[in-house]
């Protein structure tokens, strides 16, 4: 059955891998799972067609046959107990793997999106400058809390699973403001989830789209 997965028609990043289909295909590439890409523009993505897929209006959307999935983090547990190579066999291990993919979106995300609306879409609000230091002090706080757990492992725990893909996803999108990089094992932590073969041709995937669309200003 083939696997169809929505991603922007015209990604905001340019190609940078941020937006989250980066994720999922990165899933898909780890279980070895061919699919195929519907590229959605953001007026489409409003559209009915396109909620009865995504309840509000989101990219990514996953479809194999009569299953439609939205939320990264349920897609990617889809292909992780569906397909081997993102979960660990014994039962413990898995749960705690399981634990890790929702400490990404629910512990650690949240504060980084925080981050990022305050820098780019509060930046010229006259309290942004109070503001900024607070979210950033939430930021490095999770940060200091990871990266005293992850210490010197290679993975968080054992050998890599969906736990790391998404918390690798999670903290790609704070490099550019530079916080990752004030934490050296969590920067090295990213780059080693970037490394793997894997993440490299789901990114070499969504850039081909992105790089070779013109951006907005
Ligand atoms: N919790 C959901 C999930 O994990 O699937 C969140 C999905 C989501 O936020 N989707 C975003 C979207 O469709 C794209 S990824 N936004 C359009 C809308 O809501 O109307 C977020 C994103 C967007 C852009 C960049 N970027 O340009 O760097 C990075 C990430």
């Amino acid at each position: 059955m083939t696997i169809v997965i929505t991603a922007f028609e015209r990604s905001p990043d340019g190609g940078k891998g941020l937006a989250r289909d980066t994720r999922v295909r990165w899933a898909l590439e780890e279980t070895g799972q061919p699919y195929e890409v519907r590229l959605v523009s953001f007026q489409a993505l409003k559209e009915p067609e396109h909620l009865r897929l995504h309840p509000f209006g989101q990219i990514p959307t996953y479809e194999e046959g009569d299953l439609v999935l939205f939320e990264t983090g349920a897609i990617v547990l889809h292909l992780a107990q569906r397909h081997p190579g993102l979960l660990p066999d014994d039962d413990d291990a898995r749960a705690r793997a399981v634990a890790w993919m929702f400490a990404a979106v629910n512990t650690v995300e949240p504060p980084i999106l925080d981050l990022v609306i305050a820098r780019i879409h509060e930046g010229d609000k006259p309290w942004a400058t109070q503001r900024l230091p607070l979210v950033e002090a939430r930021v490095r706080q999770r940060l200091g809390q990871l990266s005293a757990r992850l210490d010197d492992a290679q993975w968080l725990d054992g050998a890599f699973s969906a736990g790391d893909l998404m918390m690798a996803s999670v903290l790609l999108r704070l490099r550019a403001s530079g916080i990752l990089d004030e934490f050296p094992n969590l920067a090295a932590y990213v780059a080693r989830g970037e490394a793997r073969p894997a993440y490299r041709r789901a990114f070499a995937a969504q850039w081909a789209i992105n790089a070779a669309v013109p951006q907005a200003g």
